[in-house]
C-alpha cells in the first residue's frame, strides 16, 4: 500500500478514536473544549500513523492499535499545549490557529495537557485485548519516553541550553530526548503489539532513533530556509542565530549532508528485516522532504 493511501485511510480513523475518548468522559466542559481544540487542531499525525504502518509491514492487525495510536498522540499534544505556554516558548499560533492558552487561559491550557498526559496512561491500561505484561511494558516505555528521561528531559536541556552555545553531541543529545524519545516509542509500541521478535526490535529501535534525528534536523533547516510551520517566529533566522541549531552549528549545507546520513541510516536499519518496509521507506522520504 502506498503512503498516501495509507494515511488517508488511518488519518479519519485516529481522529474519530480521539474524539471518542474525549467525548465520553464526564468532566467539565472549559476542559473538555480545550482538550480536543489541540486534539482536533490538524497536526500531521505522524506518530499515530508510525506505529501503525510498522504494524501494517509486520502483517500485523490489532483490535487495540487505534487506542494506542490515540494514546501517543495525545502525550505529543500535551506536549505542544505546554511547549507553547508564556513560560515556555510563548507562542501565539500553533499549525496557524491561536494557541490552546491564547483561547481558552494559561490555567485551563495546563490543566488541559495534565489531564491529556494522564488520561493517556490510562488510556493503555485499559486495553482489553493486549495482555497485562505488554501493557505494563507499553506503559512503562511510554513514561521513559516522554518523561524525565525523554522528552520532558529533552525540553528542559533544550531551555538550559538557549543560554549558551550547544557542541553538535550536545545538541544531539537534547533532540534525541525531545523528539527521537516519543516518535521512537510510537514505533516500538506498534512492533510490542505486533509481538515482533527481539531482532526486529532492536532493528526497528535504531530506525527510529536515525529517524527522530533526520525529522529534527529536518525542523531546523526548514526554520532557515523559512517554510516551516513556525514562520514568523523562527523562520528566516540567520545561520548565526542565537539558539542552537544544525544549520547554526554546521551550515546549512552541511546540515543537509547530515540529513541525509540519518536518512541512509534509518533505511539500512530496516534493511534486513523480513517483509518490504515500504510504509516505513516512504515515511522516512517524506520526513525528509516534508515542508511543514
Ligand atoms: C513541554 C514536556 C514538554 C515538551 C515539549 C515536542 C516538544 C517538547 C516541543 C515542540 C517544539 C518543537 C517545535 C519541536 C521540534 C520538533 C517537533 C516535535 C515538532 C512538532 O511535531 P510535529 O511536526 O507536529 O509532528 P504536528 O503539528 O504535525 O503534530
Amino acid at each position: 500500500m502506498k503512503l498516501n493511501d495509507f494515511r488517508s485511510y488511518y488519518e479519519p480513523l485516529i481522529q474519530q478514536e480521539l474524539l471518542d475518548q474525549i467525548s465520553s468522559l464526564s468532566i467539565p466542559d472549559s476542559l473538555k473544549e480545550s482538550m480536543n481544540y489541540s486534539l482536533q487542531a490538524g497536526g500531521k499525525r505522524i506518530r499515530p500513523i508510525l506505529l501503525l504502518a510498522v504494524m501494517h509491514e509486520l502483517g500485523h492487525n490489532h483490535p487495540d492499535a487505534l487506542k494506542v495510536a490515540a494514546a501517543v498522540e495525545m502525550i505529543h499534544t500535551y506536549s505542544l499545549i505546554h511547549d507553547d505556554l508564556p513560560s515556555m516558548d510563548d507562542d501565539d499560533l500553533r499549525r496557524g490557529m491561536p494557541t490552546n492558552h491564547k483561547v481558552f487561559g494559561e490555567a485551563v491550557a495546563i490543566l488541559a495537557g495534565d489531564a491529556l498526559v494522564t488520561y493517556s496512561f490510562g488510556l493503555i491500561a485499559r486495553l482489553e485485548n493486549v495482555s497485562s505484561d505488554d501493557k505494563v511494558q507499553l506503559i512503562d516505555l511510554m513514561s521513559v519516553s516522554a518523561g524525565a528521561e525523554g522528552m520532558v528531559g529533552g525540553q528542559i536541556l533544550d531551555i538550559e541550553g538557549e543560554e549558551k552555545k550547544l557542541e553538535l553531541k550536545e545538541l544531539e543529545q537534547v533532540h534525541r530526548l525531545k523528539t527521537g524519545a516519543l516518535l521512537t516509542f510510537s514505533i516500538l509500541a506498534g512492533a510490542i503489539l505486533a509481538q515482533a521478535k527481539p531482532e526486529t526490535i532492536m532493528s526497528l529501535t535504531r530506525f527510529g532513533e536515525h529517524l527522530g534525528l533526520a525529522f529534527q534536523i529536518q525542523d531546523d533547516i526548514l526554520d532557515v530556509t523559512g517554510t516551516s510551520e513556525e514562520l514568523g517566529k523562527t523562520a528566516g533566522k540567520d545561520e548565526n542565530s542565537e539558539k542552537s541549531t544544525y544549520p547554526g552549528i554546521l551550515t546549512l549545507p552541511r546540515a543537509k549532508e547530515k540529513l541525509d546520513y540519518h536518512a541512509s541510516e534509518a533505511l539500512a536499519a530496516i534493511e534486513g528485516l523480513d517483509g518490504e518496509m515500504a510504509l516505513l521507506k516512504e515515511l522516512t522520504a517524506m520526513i525528509v522532504k516534508r515542508k511543514n
